[in-house]
């Protein structure tokens, strides 16, 4: 007869599924400068606790680097039932126009100790196979030794600095206290990982935007509604059930970029994966607010497979544009799908290489689908102009060439590159310099005067700049 009720008694709390699963303790939490750092509630001792145990915690984890390593009181399955396959979801405060995203790194306690100190597998979020997707990056944050707010001073390990900017909301000092952060150094630390580049539209200074991610970040999606452990379908856009950031262990992989299967983890590592800033807003830093583990449901089903496009500047020039395009199957790169692009608006095609030709002025939009599945078409959105004077193009900060404008000698603000390119107003590339040095001077002297494009390429990364020619 016990062992009858007992057995009724589990069937009905599993069935409720009311033991929900949050974070049980935080482990480490380094935060990078920022502007809610040394402040409360987001930015002290405490606010690393206030994520335990609830889903509207306050926690700031500063700029690039900047970090939190909690996990729950029992490990997270990667249950095969688990709806969408999504094992936990972090909540953050992204209202949807402005993500802060953070890659986020799982653990499982391979020694069996109990502590944080086996391997870290960065679940590979959508943009992990862009060329603009810097794997390895450094940033070393300096503290102006100021009780107020003021400038944090960084360099980062491809020679480019720049500055956390202090705002006129957050008096405080940026860079963390010794007293509420003994562990961080007092005059400069380094932070690494892996860091993307997201569009930041900023062309309504009241109203700067910073573009939501497919998947795979934290303070990316909007939080939806209860009960949290239904997850949200991290493959459409559409915020269903608990909403938030929906993440799968499946998604890791190694340090060569393999996935690895993993059958449960017991850590889990947040980290700020952006170096920008979203003007008034100031400096871009992930707010965490708790994390639920998910519970297997077999009645929730949906689309499992995702393409994702990376977006093109909100201006270009007349030319031709390298697009870039990978489609996934539950989250993993499956590269082998047959796509198809679809100009919307605007005078241009795309080729087989998936080249974008704009041909004449106006609004671009395109479409890309996988054929032959359920997924969600991707859309890319600009503007197209053909003179310079119309032109207004914001120069990525972590890269310059000099000086600009140029008469006839310019130089790149890199160690070293694989490749330096001078492309036209039209897009054609006028100037190749293979692997650039250092202060190596690039002659233009004899290209007519105006507007340029120099295409910086490096270890699989690439940039472009503007660069006008006098
Ligand atoms: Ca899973
Ligand atoms: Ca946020
Ligand atoms: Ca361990
Ligand atoms: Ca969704």
């Amino acid at each position: 007869m016990e062992k009858l009720l007992l057995s009724i008694l589990i069937t009905v709390l599993t069935g409720c599924s009311i033991f929900a699963q949050y974070i049980s303790e935080v482990l480490d939490y380094v935060p990078a400068p920022g502007q809610y750092i040394n402040s409360t509630p987001w930015g002290d001792a405490s606010s690393a606790e206030s994520i335990i145990g609830v889903t509207n915690g306050t926690l700031s984890l500063g700029a690039f680097g900047g970090y939190v390593v909690f996990k729950f009181q029992n490990p997270v399955q990667n249950h095969p039932d688990n709806p969408f396959g999504v094992d936990f979801t972090i909540f953050g405060n992204s209202n949807g126009l402005a993500a802060e995203p953070a890659v986020v790194y799982v653990m499982k306690d391979e020694n069996n100790n109990g502590l944080p100190d086996d391997h870290w597998y960065l679940l590979a979020p959508s943009d992990y196979f862009f060329s603009s997707t810097i794997k390895d990056y450094e940033v070393t944050y300096f503290n102006p030794d100021s009780e107020i707010a003021e400038d944090v001073n960084w360099t980062d390990n491809y020679s480019n600095s720049g500055v956390i900017e202090a705002n006129i909301y957050h008096q405080q000092s940026y860079y963390p206290l010794y007293d509420l952060f003994p562990d961080i150094p007092i005059d400069f630390y380094t932070l690494q990982g892996v860091k993307i580049s997201g569009e930041i539209d900023r062309s309504v200074p009241s109203f700067v935007k910073s573009t939501v991610r497919k998947f795979g970040f934290a303070d990316n999606q909007i939080r939806g509604s209860e009960p949290f452990i239904i997850p949200d379908n991290p493959y459409t856009a559409e915020v269903e059930n608990s909403g938030g950031d929906a993440f799968d262990i499946s998604w890791a992989i190694d340090q060569d970029g393999n996935y690895i299967e993993l059958d449960e983890i017991h850590f889990i590592k947040v980290q700020t994966a952006m170096l920008d800033n979203l003007g008034w807003l100031g400096e871009i830093s992930t707010e965490i607010t708790g994390a639920v583990d998910v519970e297997p449901n077999t009645n929730i089903n949906g689309i499992e497979d995702c393409i994702v496009v990376k977006e093109l500047s909100d201006t270009l020039i007349i030319g031709e544009y390298q697009l870039e395009v990978f489609t996934f199957s539950k989250g993993r790169l499956n590269n082998d799908r047959e796509i198809a692009w679809n100009v919307v608006k605007g005078n241009a095609f795309v080729d087989e290489q998936d080249v974008l030709h704009i041909i004449s002025e106006g609004e671009v939009s395109i479409t890309c689908e996988i054929v032959d599945a359920m997924a969600e078409s991707a859309t890319i959105n600009t503007f197209a102009v053909n003179s310079s004077a119309s032109f207004n193009f914001s120069v990525k900060d972590d890269l310059k060439i000099y000086p600009n404008p140029v008469q006839s000698i310019l130089a790149v603000s890199v160690e070293s590159a694989d490749l330096v390119e001078i492309l036209d107003c039209h897009g054609r590339v006028v100037k190749v310099i293979n692997n650039y040095s250092s202060g190596e001077s690039i002659d233009v002297g004899n290209l007519p005067a105006g507007l340029y494009f120099a295409r910086i390429t490096n270890l699989g990364f690439q940039q472009m700049v503007r660069l006008v020619k006098i």
